[in-house]
């Protein structure tokens, strides 16, 4: 659409929306059509309280807003994509907060405009950690050109995930062309962010090498790239814990993935090894190499005195480069997309089940029996599952 102009281009989108919707069966009232024009390309200030009363609604639990929510998302899915989704995990104190800041930023300096929106199911507890922490982000959280908007409040993780998702396509569909996703490395949240971005990056404090087995094994294996920061405080241990975590990531390289997660094409599993890793100390090995496939690395960082920022976003932008090529950042996000739709129907009907009426009333007896030893697990289950019709 390179040729036609901003406004042209917002015709097109509304038109295409508009369609969209209609295909559905769902037509637009009015207030979604106007909320929708106002995401696509209101005026700054209109631009955000749309956002945030779109995000609002989809946040809504109540039957008859999620059926205008759902109307509202598919109209607004035409405008979504044009992004890159950037993960961002570590344990509390690693310096996320500080680090987004900074990335924030620099971003913004280079022309883009940036969201930041968080996965913390843990945030009822905590009081929403992104708000708690808009002190780290002071200049981020009020400039115009950056989007902030803390973790969905309440519900399992499946359902947070979902709303920060949502939230996620009404910021792409603003033009926000960088969504950066927080979470917390708790839980199973850093899988299910992991899930809904382009790239994951893991962020380790200088003495993660010194205790690999503290590092939980299952997150490494999720990260595109591992980011060793506060390399002010101790060099020596993020040369030492760079170099450690770089030949921990090409052994899960060369062993494979047996339990990728969805998400992640399978085909990403190729051995590590190759030129760009001889500088990490390893043996580089020529025999698999192959140009198209991204081998995660490891660089260190300082968020606080704002070193390695630019690298940074240099090795995201290789990485963005590589697999825009290759057709795997495609291809993650439709993987992304199937998943998510059968794990949301997993949750569906695990919800609808519980709440049968022939289901609930059997359900505690069947599972005091389970509990007593009287009937095998597996019969239990196939006799509530033939009560849910
Ligand atoms: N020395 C040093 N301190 C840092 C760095 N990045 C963050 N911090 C400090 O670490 C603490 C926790 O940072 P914060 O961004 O809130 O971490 P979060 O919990 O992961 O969001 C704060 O006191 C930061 O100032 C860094 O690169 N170097
Ligand atoms: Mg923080």
């Amino acid at each position: 659409m390179k040729h036609l102009s901003p406004e042209q281009v917002h015709e097109a989108l509304l038109l295409q929306a508009d369609a969209q919707a209609r295909q559905d069966g769902r037509e637009l009232r009015e207030a979604e059509m106007a909320l929708m024009q106002d995401v696509i390309g209101g005026e700054p200030a209109r631009q955000r309280r749309a956002m945030a009363k779109t995000i609002t609604l989809l946040e809504s639990t109540r039957a008859d807003h999620r059926l205008h929510a759902d109307a509202l998302l598919n109209a607004l899915l035409p405008a979504t994509g044009d992004s890159f989704r950037l993960g961002i995990s570590g344990v509390p104190g690693v310096g996320k907060s500080t680090f987004i800041e900074a990335l924030g930023l620099h971003l913004i300096s280079l022309g883009h405009r940036v969201a930041v929106l968080a996965v913390d199911p843990s945030s009822s507890v905590s009081g929403g950690s992104i708000l708690g922490d808009k002190t780290r982000m002071e200049q981020l959280s009020v400039h115009p050109q950056a989007y902030i908007r803390p973790s969905p409040s309440s519900g399992t993780l499946g359902g947070v995930a979902e709303r920060t998702r949502e939230a996620m396509l009404v910021c792409e569909a603003a033009g926000y062309d960088v969504v950066i996703v927080e979470t917390v490395g708790v839980g199973q949240s850093e899988t299910a962010v992991q899930g809904m971005t382009d790239m994951f990056c893991l962020l380790q404090l200088p003495n993660a090498g010194d205790d690999l087995q503290a590092i939980k094994k299952g997150v490494m294996e999720l990260a595109d790239l591992v980011v060793i920061n506060k390399a002010d405080l101790d060099e020596n241990a993020a040369t030492r814990a760079r170099a450690q975590i770089s030949s921990a990531l090409r052994l899960f390289g060369m062993h494979g993935h047996p339990e990728r997660s969805p998400g992640r094409p399978k085909s990403a599993n190729a051995p590590l090894g190759g030129s760009e890793q001889s500088e990490l100390g390893g043996q580089p090995s020529h025999a698999h190499h192959d140009e198209t496939i991204w081998h995660p690395t490891v660089i260190q960082m300082s968020a606080l005195k704002n070193q390695g920022i630019d690298a940074f976003w240099a090795t995201v932008s290789q990485f963005r480069d590589l697999q825009s090529h290759s057709g795997r950042l495609a291809a993650r996000r439709r993987a992304q997309d199937e998943a998510w739709m059968w794990e949301r129907i997993d949750a569906g009907l695990k919800a609808r089940f519980k709440a049968h009426p022939a289901v609930r009333e059997q359900i505690g007896p069947v599972a005091d029996d389970v509990r007593k030893g009287v009937v095998a697990a597996s019969v239990a289950a196939r006799r509530l599952l033939d009560l849910f019709h």
